[in-house]
């Protein structure tokens, strides 16, 4: 057996942590990823038949209390990851610090399996310190889900709380169109980057079933989903992918905070979107561009 410290998906989820740390997106325990890795690229790091543990897949992670915890708990019972089954992810810990990773990767990440009852999680290896997934495991399995019918080859859900993407949520219009039209005009890349767009949803509790589910209704359409006053969520096909629908964005919105109170000279124009949409052979979300 080859050691997993030395495994691609160990040192990719390893940097990737670290880069999101040191860009202030990830303060304490915020943020998690899931990445499915295929079994094959698994297989020489890990016996797949010495299941450590098995794990509930909704569970109050102690990050709810009281009510909240309790309606938690109950919907939890319906979550079905069944479509997931057998498949592999390496997953960030609850209450554990992306700061942390790289330095304790055994500690602060988990390897686990979606059992063939799709309530559970097999734990290969990590959470070394007894452990669990991230709270926000509904949300990101229930995204997998969704984002898997529409593209066979995702295999990345990563949140944080990107600090200017949180704080456009803050003084701009929540409505998605308007929301992605001002991210659009910041910058020339974002257009060719997400011309899809992002999702947004209104400000909700977070950690539960509930949040999950409207995640995962956004991410029948959108690849990034940003959450009001709370952080972002990304997709993609690996972590580079994810990592940069997510920059980008950030970017856009820092632009937009920079700029918010400064009197406007001259800026991107729908026709000149459109044109650039043209130039790199990307569609604009339909209706979205008003030309
Ligand atoms: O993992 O970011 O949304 C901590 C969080 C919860
Ligand atoms: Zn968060």
């Amino acid at each position: 057996m080859k050691d997993i410290l030395t495994a691609p998906f160990i040192r990719e989820m390893c940097k990737t942590c670290a880069n999101m740390y040191r860009l202030g997106w990830d303060e304490r325990n915020g943020g998690n990823i899931s990445y499915q890795v295929p079994e094959e690229e698994v297989a020489p790091y890990l016996d797949l038949q010495n299941v450590l543990r098995v794990i509930p897949m909704s569970f109050n992670s102690g990050y709810l209390v009281g009510k909240a915890a309790e309606e938690s708990a109950n919907k939890a019972l319906e979550l079905d990851a069944t479509p997931l089954a057998g498949k592999i992810f390496v997953v960030t810990g609850t209450g554990k610090y992306f700061k942390n990773v790289m330095d304790d990767p055994e500690t602060n990440l988990g390897v686990v399996r979606v059992a063939a009852d799709g309530k559970h999680v097999e734990l290969l290896w990590g959470y070394a310190d007894g452990g669990r997934p991230t709270s926000e495991l509904p949300a990101h399995f229930m995204s997998h889900m969704e984002r898997l019918k529409v593209d066979p080859g995702h295999r990345v859900v990563m949140h944080c709380h990107a600090t200017n993407v949180v704080a456009m949520t803050f003084v701009h219009d929540l409505c998605e169109r308007a929301f992605t039209r001002t991210l659009w005009k910041m910058c020339t890349e974002c257009m060719v980057v997400f011309p899809d767009g992002v999702g947004v949803l209104p400000w909700m509790i977070c950690g539960n079933d509930e949040i999950g589910r409207a995640t995962a209704e956004k991410m029948k359409d959108f690849r990034l989903v940003v959450w009001a006053m709370h952080g972002i969520f990304g997709t993609g096909k690996d972590l580079d992918e994810a990592f940069g629908l997510i920059e980008t964005v950030e970017k856009a919105a820092e632009i937009y905070i920079k700029i918010m109170n400064t009197p406007i000279k001259q800026d991107i124009t729908d026709a000149q979107l459109k044109v650039l949409a043209e130039a790199f052979g990307v569609t604009p979300r339909a209706g979205w561009l008003d030309v």
